[in-house]
C-alpha cells in the first residue's frame, strides 16, 4: 500500500459555520472537497502522528463513502489509529464521549445535523477537539485558512475497510478498530442515572413515545429505552436509520416532528414523548398535550439536578446561549450559582465545562447537555427528565406549572424565516441596528427599551472575542428581542426572531406563548421591516 499525494486547488466556499463545513451533498461529491477539508483539517490542528482519531457519521447518505475516504486520508497522513462507529455510525455526543474515554486526538463528525439528507440533500463534516468538544473558534479559523491555500493532500491507496461488523484492521501502518456504536455512551447514561427507578417507571405503565425520525438515536434509543430499560417496542419510532432519513427533516420541534405531536396530542397520548435530530444531540420534551420549551427543560434539569445519582453532588453552573430564555438564570440565582450567557454555538459551552465553572448548558434550539459529554446530548436529556419524573411521581405539566410558580414563567418563542434572499437578510438586521441609537427611551410593545446592541462574548477562561452574534433590544422588565442570522443553513438565509417576556404572577402563567406576546411580534416585525424586505407574511417555523 503506497501513499498518493494527489495535487489540488483550493474551494473558496470552505469556511465552517456555527458547527463545521455544511454544503449539499452534490458539492461535497465534487472532485477533491471533501478532501481537500480534510486535509486542510489535518494540517491545522497540529502534531497527531501515532494518535487515535475518532470517526463517525449520523448514516446520511454519502456517510459510508466519506468514512472510507478519510480512512485512507488519515492512515496516509499518519494518525496510530481509528476508532470507527459499526456501519459507520456514530452520534455526536457517542462521538463526543469516545473521543473523551479513549485520550483520542480528535474526531471528524460526519453530520449535517437536523438538515435533511439524500443524494439532492445536505451533508457535513465537523472537526472536535481531544475534550470531545467541537473545535474552538481558532481551530476551526485556522482549518478555514488552510482550505484556501491547499495545493495537495495524501492519501492511502488501499481498498476499503468493511465496517458492518465490529472488528480490527490495518490499513498500512494504522490500525482501524470498527467499535460498537452504542456500547460506551450505554454505560455512561448508566452511571448518571438511575435505571432501576427509571425501570420501575416505566413497568409501572407509565407510557412513554420516543421518536429517531430515521435518523442517529434510533439504535442508541432502541439499546437502552427498551433493551436496558424495559419499554414496550412501540415505545419507539421511526428507530433504524435511513441514508435520506425517511425524506423527513429530522429536527425535533413542533412543526417537523408532528408524527410525534400528533401522538401526544391525541388522545389517548403517552404521559411523555421525545423526539432527537439527525445526528442525536437535539432533543424536545413532550408530556400528555404539553410542549416543554427548551429554555425552560434547561431550568427545569438545572433545578432538579440532585434527583439524578450523576448530579447529586451538586452542579457547579449553569451556561446557556444568549438567545436561550432567562429562565435558567433565576433557578442560578436561587441556588447561589453561576451563570453564562455565551454566543449561539456549543463550542462555546467548552472552555467552561473544562475550566470546571459549569455542569449543565443549553440552548433554545432544542439542545441540552452537561460536562458528561463536551456535545449536547438529546438522549442523555430524555433519561435525565425520564429520572425527574420517576423521583417526583408528577406529570410532565405539573412539573413545568410548579416550575413556573416558583421561578416565574419567561414565555418565549422563536420564529424563523427560512429560504429568505441572504442580502435582505442581512439588510432586516440593519435596519434595526440603524436604530440602536435612538431606541432607547422609546416605548415599544408596551415596555420601555432599555439597551440596544450588536451581542459580544469574552470567554472567560481564555479571552478570546467574538463579535456580531446577535442584534439586541432589551427592554427594561427585561423582555428581550432578538436578531440572528442561523449559520447553520445550506441556501440562502434564515432569519431568526426570539422573543422573550417575564411573567411574575402565577394567575397569567396559562397563555399561549404567541398570545403572551403578540405585542412584541408585531414590534419585532415593525422595527426591522421584515415583511416589506423579503416579502413574507408569517414564519416558516414558529417554536
Ligand atoms: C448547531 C450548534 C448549536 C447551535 C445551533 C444553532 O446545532 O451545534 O450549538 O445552537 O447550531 O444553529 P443556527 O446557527 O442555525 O441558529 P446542530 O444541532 O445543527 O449541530
Amino acid at each position: 500500500m503506497s501513499v498518493r499525494i494527489v495535487s489540488t486547488r483550493p474551494f473558496d466556499d470552505q469556511k465552517p459555520g456555527t458547527s463545521g463545513l455544511r454544503k449539499k451533498v452534490k458539492v461535497f461529491q465534487k472532485a477533491n472537497y471533501l478532501e481537500n477539508f480534510v486535509q486542510s483539517t489535518f494540517d491545522a490542528i497540529g502534531d497527531f502522528s501515532g494518535q487515535t482519531l475518532v470517526l463517525g457519521g449520523d448514516g446520511r447518505f454519502y456517510n459510508r463513502e466519506a468514512i472510507q475516504t478519510i480512512l485512507k486520508m488519515a492512515a496516509a497522513n499518519g494518525f496510530g489509529r481509528v476508532l470507527v462507529g459499526q456501519g459507520g455510525i456514530l452520534s455526536t455526543p457517542a462521538a463526543s464521549h469516545v473521543i473523551r474515554k479513549n485520550k483520542a486526538y480528535g474526531g471528524l463528525i460526519l453530520s449535517a445535523s437536523h438538515n435533511p439528507a439524500g443524494p439532492d440533500e445536505d451533508f457535513g463534516i465537523k472537526y472536535n477537539i481531544g475534550n470531545g468538544g467541537p473545535a474552538p473558534e481558532g481551530v476551526t479559523e485556522a482549518i478555514f485558512a488552510r482550505t484556501t491555500e491547499i495545493s495537495e493532500y495524501k492519501v492511502l491507496e488501499a481498498s476499503n475497510i468493511p465496517l458492518d461488523s465490529v472488528g480490527s484492521f490495518k490499513l498500512g501502518d494504522m490500525q482501524v478498530e470498527v467499535i460498537d456504536s452504542v456500547h460506551d455512551y450505554a454505560e455512561l447514561m448508566k452511571s448518571l442515572f438511575d435505571f432501576a427507578a427509571i425501570r420501575k417507571l416505566l413497568a409501572g405503565g407509565f407510557r412513554i413515545k420516543f421518536d429517531a425520525m430515521h435518523a442517529v438515536t434510533g439504535p442508541y434509543a432502541t439499546r437502552i429505552l427498551v433493551g436496558l430499560l424495559g419499554a414496550p417496542v412501540d415505545s419507539v419510532m421511526n428507530c433504524v436509520p435511513k441514508e435520506d432519513f425517511g425524506g423527513g427533516h429530522p429536527d425535533p420541534n413542533l412543526t417537523y416532528a408532528h408524527e410525534l405531536v400528533d401522538v401526544m396530542y391525541a388522545d389517548d397520548a403517552p404521559e411523555f414523548g421525545a423526539a432527537s435530530d439527525g445526528d442525536g444531540d437535539r432533543n424536545m420534551i413532550l408530556g400528555n398535550h404539553f410542549f416543554v420549551t427548551p429554555s425552560d427543560s434547561l431550568a427545569i434539569l438545572a433545578a432538579n439536578a440532585k434527583a439524578a445519582p450523576g448530579y447529586r453532588g451538586g452542579i457547579a453552573g449553569i451556561a446557556r446561549s444568549m438567545p436561550t430564555s432567562a429562565a435558567a438564570d433565576r433557578v442560578a440565582a436561587a441556588m447561589g450559582l453561576s451563570c453564562y450567557e455565551t454566543p449561539t454555538g456549543w463550542k462555546f459551552f467548552g472552555n467552561l465545562m473544562d475550566d470546571g465553572r459549569v455542569t449543565l448548558c443549553g440552548e433554545e434550539s432544542f439542545g441540552t447537555g452537561s460536562n458528561h459529554v463536551r456535545e449536547k446530548d438529546g438522549l442523555w436529556a430524555v433519561l435525565f427528565w425520564l429520572n425527574i419524573l420517576a423521583v417526583r411521581q408528577t406529570s410532565v405539566a405539573a412539573i413545568v406549572h410548579e416550575h413556573w410558580k416558583e421561578f416565574g414563567r419567561n414565555y418565549y418563542s422563536r420564529h424563523d424565516y427560512e429560504g429568505v434572499d441572504s442580502a435582505a437578510a442581512e439588510q432586516v438586521l440593519q435596519n434595526v441596528r440603524d436604530q440602536f441609537a435612538t431606541l432607547p427611551g422609546q416605548m415599544l410593545a408596551g415596555r420601555e427599551v432599555a439597551s440596544c446592541d450588536d451581542f459580544a462574548y469574552t470567554d472567560p477562561v481564555d479571552s478570546s472575542v467574538s463579535r456580531n452574534q446577535g442584534v439586541r433590544v432589551l427592554f427594561k422588565d427585561g423582555s428581550r428581542i432578538i436578531f440572528r442570522l442561523s449559520g447553520t443553513g445550506t441556501s440562502g438565509a434564515t432569519i431568526r426572531i426570539y422573543l422573550e417576556s417575564y411573567e411574575a404572577d402565577a394567575s397569567k402563567h396559562d397563555l399561549d406563548a404567541q398570545d403572551a406576546l403578540a405585542a412584541m411580534i408585531t414590534a419585532a416585525g415593525e422595527i426591522s421591516r421584515l415583511r416589506k424586505l423579503t416579502g413574507r407574511d408569517a414564519p416558516t417555523v414558529i417554536t
